[in-house]
């Protein structure tokens, strides 16, 4: 049975930013190891293209709003492709398919009985597309997040009854693995133990939207359109709607792996949603933090905005893959550094495994007639050995909790482990008498096995490198059975060895 893991379904007022880019690396390695351990997944990312903000920034281009996101969302398509996004689905919320199950979804929950008609009124931000509880004193409220000026709304909505499943969403957000990590978890039962309200689910003055069926004028308020995309991504386009078949396709998701700004909407809304159409709940909510760049908030009158593409260009996917998730704890806010980040990569990727690879084929070349060595002599107890063990039995634990700056700092304990031992035995020394040989030749393969063990643990995150590093080995094809490979003894002694070339570029 496949299950599904996604990124939020992004605006697409703008194209891709290095925040949707954080998020969708991140899903991206995830995805990437659940498919090594031999998960049946369907990685699921897409875009979120109605509502009031598009229809705003279209109307601003001049152009219409399909025009608008036909043109953004083949920008998220080709920059993931860039990227080597390995999704394999990609929603888009104007599709027509899309549009039928969140008719379906809205009658079923109707005929629950948990849609009213009501009055909306409220400080609205179109940037965030929310209503926002604002100190009733302040009479020109500015949103928190976008410091824009709010808007005031009065209109007639629809609502859904959020608040009849206030026991149901208390004890979900209370839950043990719900809400991940358990430092957001928090402030959501806080907001939970306030009392749930009614939220308004259709807009009249919204013309770019899903229409209400039953209720003419109303579309539908754009978030209660977006999280139905997790679903729609799901169902073959060819089949009618079928929403007691989500198992079948993926659904529940395994986990939402979201940024901590829409936390709420994931893990209250959502959920709440799901239960009043008797469908089940995802599995988990990763809410990650939020990115800075050079410690300021980025944004476009503050000009600090970092082009991921442009990264892309001139680093290559690997080098920001690893800081990113090497560097800032996952589920924590983190900060891009230009200097950090090309010391980073250069030490840790290029010099402690790239550089250690290198020059240990080069050894192994040397000294052993272009191949993996061939021995017999063993010590009692082999250090390196047992290093590999415990780093592999961290790395499978951390990545399972989405720790991947844990991952990577286990990965590279490994490696640094090799260095220094190769530092402390001293193979260029010890091979000048012949008696040596047999000894160096233990001395370079537990070297090398402890690269190839990295290169296979190392693979989510940075698969390029990873790639590069087996082919170096000539064990390219281990990647394809990785739980079989992912133990000590699997470099074949008396292999060939190609000469070595450079894993990773380094940064001037
Ligand atoms: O909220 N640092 O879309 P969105 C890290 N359409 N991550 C960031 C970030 C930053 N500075 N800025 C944005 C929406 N993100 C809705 C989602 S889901 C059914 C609908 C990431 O384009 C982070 O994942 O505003 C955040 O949650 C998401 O982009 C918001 O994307």
């Amino acid at each position: 049975m496949s299950i599904s893991i996604t990124t939020p379904l992004y605006y697409v007022n703008d194209k891709p930013h290095l925040g949707s880019t954080y998020s969708t690396i991140a899903t991206d390695a995830y995805a990437r190891y659940l498919r090594l351990k031999g998960k049946d997944i369907i990685f699921v990312t897409g875009v979120d293209e109605h509502g009031q903000k598009i229809q705003r920034t279209a109307a601003l281009k001049g152009i219409s709003p399909s025009e608008h996101c036909n043109d953004v969302s083949k920008k998220y398509l080709e920059l993931w492709d860039k990227w080597k996004i390995t999704n394999d689905r990609f929603i888009r919320t104007t599709s027509e398919s899309h549009k039928k199950l969140v008719e379906e979804f809205f009658l079923r929950v109707k005929a629950k009985g948990d849609i009213k008609l009501g009055n909306q009124q409220g400080w609205y931000c179109v940037g965030c597309e929310e209503y926002k509880d604002v100190d009733d004193t302040d009479e020109e409220p500015n949103c928190p997040i976008h410091l824009n000026k709010l808007e005031w709304r009065d209109e007639e909505n629809l609502f859904f009854c959020l608040s009849n499943y206030q026991k149901e969403i208390e004890t979900l957000v209370r839950s043990k693995y719900f809400i991940q990590p358990e430092s957001r978890k928090n402030e959501i039962v806080n907001f939970v133990s306030k009392g749930l309200k009614d939220f308004s689910i259709s807009r009249v003055d919204v013309t770019w939207g899903i229409s209400v069926p039953g209720y003419q004028g109303h579309t539908f308020y754009v978030w209660f359109d977006a999280l139905l995309g997790y679903l729609s991504s799901l169902l073959p386009k060819e089949e009618e709607v079928k929403l007691d078949n989500l198992s079948k396709y993926g659904w529940p998701a395994n986990v939402h792996i979201i940024g901590k700004d829409i936390l709420r909407f994931h893990a209250i809304y959502w959920p709440a949603m799901l239960m009043s159409a008797n469908l089940e709940l995802p599995n988990k909510v990763f809410g990650h933090g939020f990115l800075t760049s050079e410690g300021q908030k980025m944004g476009k009158s503050l000009g600090n905005i970092i082009d991921p593409e442009k990264l892309l260009e001139i680093y290559g996917e690997d080098a920001i893959r690893w800081y990113l998730l090497s560097d800032i704890k996952f589920g924590q806010d983190g900060d891009f550094q230009n200097q950090r980040f090309c010391d980073l990569v250069n030490s840790n990727l290029a010099n402690t495994i790239g550089n250690l690879l290198n020059r240990t084929i080069a050894m192994s070349r040397k000294w052993f007639n272009c191949c993996v060595p061939i021995f017999t002599y063993k010590e009692e107890s082999n250090s390196l050995m047992s290093k590999a063990n415990v780093s592999i039995e961290e790395v499978i634990n951390y990545y399972d909790q989405l720790s991947f700056k844990e991952a990577c700092q286990s990965i590279l304990n490994l490696a640094s482990s090799a260095n220094l031992y190769l530092n402390d035995k001293e193979p260029w020394k010890l091979i000048k008498e012949d008696s040596n040989k047999e000894k160096v030749a233990y001395y370079i393969y537990n070297v090398l096995e402890s690269c190839r063990i990295v290169s296979l643990l190392i693979n989510p995150v940075v698969p390029n490198l990873s790639l590069n590093m087996l082919k170096q080995l000539n064990l390219e094809s281990q990647i394809n059975d990785w739980n079989k490979y992912l133990n000590w003894g699997h470099l074949n002694q008396g292999a060939e060895l190609t000469e070595p070339k450079p894993v990773i570029s380094k940064i001037e």
